[in-house]
């Protein structure tokens, strides 16, 4: 069945949102329903497909009804990679079994929209306009109330015309709260920094 994204297609829309309810508990879903707003401001903005922004924000999480453990199991059960700091942060695979999961359970065949699912935690060097759009929506989504900055990254992320600040800000501020955190980084996390502020 092929999938029409330049159209609302309501009916498919709202599909999405009540499996998606059912999946997930009752916080993570008001937090993918603020991404998608929020992705979708930013599509308006920025010149990317809203419908696009929409979906990917909406299931970019769809992954977090797994636990790390679990996570581990499903992603090899499919033949999808587990590096070994994967192994050790099973969190981090709810992006890869994400895309995974948006494509089989949600039927979303867009690569593009895949994609920005897959990205949306770690981020990557020379990332496309909705991947940075998810990345970016994901921080600063209206529920989201404990990260630093988060005001200025907004303010920055509506009302600056390079797309690159607000995701640079997030970068930065992600990278710091690691380091500080845990010391733990994945090489594409910090791949996706360098590339970003030219270090
Ligand atoms: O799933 P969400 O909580 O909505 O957000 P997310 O998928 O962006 O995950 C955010 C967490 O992921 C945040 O605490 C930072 C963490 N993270 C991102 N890159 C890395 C990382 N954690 C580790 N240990 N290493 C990374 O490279
Ligand atoms: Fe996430
Ligand atoms: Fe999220």
């Amino acid at each position: 069945m092929v999938k029409i994204y330049s159209k609302y297609d309501e009916k498919f829309m709202f599909s999405l949102y009540d499996k998606l309810q059912k999946e997930l508990k009752h916080k993570r879903f008001i937090h993918s329903v603020g991404v998608a707003g929020t992705a979708s401001s930013l599509a308006m903005k920025y010149g990317e497909s809203v419908y696009k922004a929409q979906i990917a924000g909406l299931l970019h999480d769809c992954a977090k009804c797994y636990d790390d453990e679990e996570l581990i199991r499903l992603c090899r059960k499919n033949n999808i990679e587990v590096t070994s700091f994967e192994e050790e942060h099973g969190f981090l695979l709810h992006a890869k079994y994400g895309a995974h999961m948006a494509r089989i359970r949600y039927a979303i065949e867009d690569e593009s929209i895949l994609s920005a699912i897959r990205w949306h935690t770690t981020g990557h060097e020379n990332m496309t306009l909705l991947e940075k759009i998810i990345y970016i929506s994901d921080y600063i989504e209206p529920s989201r109330n404990k990260a630093p900055n988060l005001d200025r990254i907004r303010y920055t992320a509506f009302n600056e015309d390079d797309i690159d600040k607000s995701l640079l800000m997030i970068m930065k501020d992600t990278i710091e709260y690691l380091r500080k955190d845990t010391g733990s980084l994945d090489t594409t996390t910090e791949a996706a920094y360098k590339y970003y502020s030219n270090e």
